[in-house]
């Protein structure tokens, strides 16, 4: 699938493991203590090496629906942004807007520290069981957004998507939103 020009950015799909891009940020999909864990979370903190995890415990965890910046340490990444996405409980406890406000938190962090590429997971589709396609087309959308109104900094997103089915959901979902834009 072609890089899908929005704005001053492009939004495109990488398949493959987050931890070996080489962008100004690739995005972490924390939780609120912001001290580790399993998935991609785990995968970072082990290539980052432990200067990350020494960084991130002076950062007093982070909320859900926001997100903090750190170094990239050993990464090829220059940062990593910690966004704590939503556990899905059902989508009536605020999940959607949750997750949009991971996407947007992250963006306006790239901004401050005007960074022009960055790199997201599936955030909240592990561990925290968010259906598939409809993150997909809250990052897409979110994103999407954020660049059309030139309010992001950022000039190349990537979805990183981890398997099949994910770069599935993430294709159908810019589909979805090419002819909108
Ligand atoms: N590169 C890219 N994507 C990956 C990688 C990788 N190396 N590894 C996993 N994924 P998850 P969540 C995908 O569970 O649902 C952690 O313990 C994975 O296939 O990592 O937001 C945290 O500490 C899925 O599509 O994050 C939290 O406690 C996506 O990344 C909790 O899990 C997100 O899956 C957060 O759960």
């Amino acid at each position: 699938m072609n890089p899908l020009p929005i704005g001053d950015a492009t939004l495109e799909i990488f398949t493959g493991d987050l931890t070996s891009l080489e962008v100004d940020a690739i995005v972490n999909a924390a939780n609120t203590s912001l001290l580790g864990g399993g998935g991609v979370d785990g995968a970072i903190h082990r290539a980052a090496g432990p200067g990350l995890l020494e960084e991130c415990r002076g950062l007093n965890g982070c909320e859900t629906g926001d997100a903090k910046i750190t170094g990239g340490y050993d990464l090829p990444a220059k940062h990593v942004i910690h966004a704590v996405g939503p556990v899905w409980y059902g989508g009536q406890k605020g999940e959607a807007e949750k997750l949009a406000s991971c996407y947007r938190r992250a963006l306006e962090l790239a901004g401050e520290h005007r960074l022009k590429s960055i790199a997201f997971p599936a955030i909240s589709c592990g561990v925290y069981a968010f259906p598939l396609d409809q993150a997909a087309r809250i990052a897409t959308r979110t994103v999407a957004e954020l660049c059309r109104e030139r309010v992001a900094s950022v000039t190349r997103v990537i979805f990183c998507c981890f398997g099949g089915d994910v770069t599935k959901a993430y294709e159908e979902a810019l589909d979805e939103l090419a002819p909108r834009m």
